[in-house]
């Protein structure tokens, strides 16, 4: 249930670091009087999709990296010329929904609401296109001109995956384009479609209908920004995130904020669930009933498998099992085997038999000097403890472990998968975790986890 509006404590959201180019209106047009700043395009992602080789590829020489003002993420930004124009450009830290859960993921909501950048580019693993509209589909709502970028188009190649493109600009009314960052394929494309960067629109009539309800009920007279992102005012008014709720007022005006909270009750009272939840869930099923068209894979069997992998991760019956035995895995890969056998052999074989005392003959045939004797192989010396340590008891299982992380996340086994779903529930108030809403699945996949069913990143 919303908070009560008399709980809401503001707090002005911190001066962007550099000026902010706003003063646009609902559609993204610069308003009259604006000063003539330079446009702002923000780079928005989930985690690790190559935001910041795409702003390396735009950005010229002159970049800065500064703390976001209050915190300790480093913000890089810098200047592109596209088309013939300069920008600003900057690249924000990744995130799987504009309902943060880290302070990572909070900067990038504020910058997209405090400094509401002329174009939004939303850098996408081509491969992953389930968590790319889980993001999307919020960042519709914040009515920015907007440019979808699916990037990594090398490695969706190599699993079989194909976007259908032009479904994608047809659903959202916004130029989409494909590119290897890396390799620089498909900038230019990209800086052509950033000049035609559009307002994107709701692709599901249902949850548009459900938004428009909410809206009706929000007084024109309650004042503000006449643009209302209502299903992310809803979700974040339901979250946990303090932060945001002392925000809002100063975004959109107190009594704005008041009467939102009073047609999201409105809306709970009349539909008995919180709006929250029921958008979550909409937008959860016209991703599941939109992505399998949208995308296709070839070689099908490696990838059937996976997705039924993934389905299994998440049912109780067959999870807990399986994240048992993940454990166990990871406990006698890395515990018995990383930090036992393999150590041993390192340790004792490798080192204690063969190459500190081949070392060890060695110094003291060529360099008879007790000083250097003990420096390289005494009991404490460099070679006979600091690279015997570093070498046969760190690495074995350094290696062991992360190999083992790597192996889980690619048969999408559900070590992290739980954790994150965990803290997902914690997120939400006390009604979300007693079970009494719906939708709890559509929340727990609203993230994007690696149990996602199109998550096959490596
Ligand atoms: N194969 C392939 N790798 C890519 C591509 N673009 C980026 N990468 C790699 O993906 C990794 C992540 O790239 P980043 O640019 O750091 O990703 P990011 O989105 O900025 O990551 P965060 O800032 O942590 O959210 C790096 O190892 C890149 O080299 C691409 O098009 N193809
Ligand atoms: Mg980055």
């Amino acid at each position: 249930m919303p908070p009560e509006p008399s709980s809401i404590e503001t707090t002005a959201l911190p001066e962007p670091a550099t000026k902010a180019t706003n003063a646009t209106n609902a559609e993204g047009a610069r308003l009259e009087g604006s000063p003539p700043t330079k446009a702002k395009i923000a780079l928005v992602g989930n985690p690790n999709v190559g935001k910041s080789v795409i702003f390396n590829r735009l950005t010229g020489q002159y970049v800065y990296v500064s703390n976001y003002p209050g915190t300790t993420v480093a913000l890089a930004r810098g200047t592109a010329e596209v088309g013939g124009r300069s920008y600003e450009i900057v690249d924000t830290p990744g995130v799987n929904s504009l309902v943060p859960q880290s302070e990572d993921e909070r900067v990038t909501r504020d910058i997209l609401l405090a400094e509401r950048p002329d174009i939004v580019l939303v850098v996408a693993d081509a491969k992953n296109l389930r968590r790319t509209l889980l993001l999307l589909i919020q960042i519709v709502e914040l009515g920015l001109p907007t440019v979808l970028d699916l990037n990594m188009a090398d490695e969706s190649r190599k699993r079989g995956i194909e976007v259908d493109l032009a479904a994608l600009r047809g659903l959202f009314g916004i130029p989409v384009v494909e590119t290897v960052a890396t390799e620089g394929h498909g900038i230019a494309d990209l800086e052509r479609a950033l000049a035609r960067a559009a307002v994107p629109r709701n692709p599901s009539p249902q949850l548009e209908s459900m938004l428009a309800e909410l809206k009706e009920s929000v007084p024109a007279a309650s004042g503000g920004d006449s643009h209302l992102p209502m299903g992310l005012f809803a979700e974040w008014l339901w979250s946990r995130d303090e932060g945001i709720k002392g925000t809002l007022p100063t975004l959109t005006g107190d009594a704005r904020v008041r009467a939102i909270s009073n047609s999201l009750e409105l809306y709970q009272q009349r539909h008995r669930r919180p709006a929250a939840a029921a958008i979550v869930q909409e937008r959860s099923q016209w991703i599941d009933s939109t992505v399998g068209f949208l995308r296709k894979v070839k070689g099908g069997e490696v990838s059937a498998f996976a997705d039924r992998l993934g389905r299994w991760c998440r049912e109780p019956l067959t999870g807990f099992p399986i994240l048992i035995g993940t454990l166990l895995f990871m406990y006698y890969f890395v515990g018995v085997f990383g930090a036992g056998t393999a150590v041993d052999f390192l340790e004792e074989t490798v080192f204690g038999t063969y190459l500190v005392p081949g070392v060890t003959w060695l110094v003291d045939r060529f360099l008879p000097v007790p000083f250097i004797h003990d420096l390289l192989v005494g009991p404490y010396g460099a070679i006979s403890m600091g690279v015997t340590y570093s070498v046969a008891i760190v690495l074995p299982v350094v290696t062991t472990f992360f190999h083992g992380v790597r192996i889980s996340r690619r048969q999408r086994l559900p070590t992290s998968a739980l954790g994150a779903c965990r803290s997902d529930v914690s997120l939400y108030g006390p009604e979300w975790q007693s079970g009494a809403t719906d939708g709890a699945r559509a929340r727990l996949r609203h993230h994007g986890h690696p149990c996602d069913e199109d998550s096959v990143d490596s």
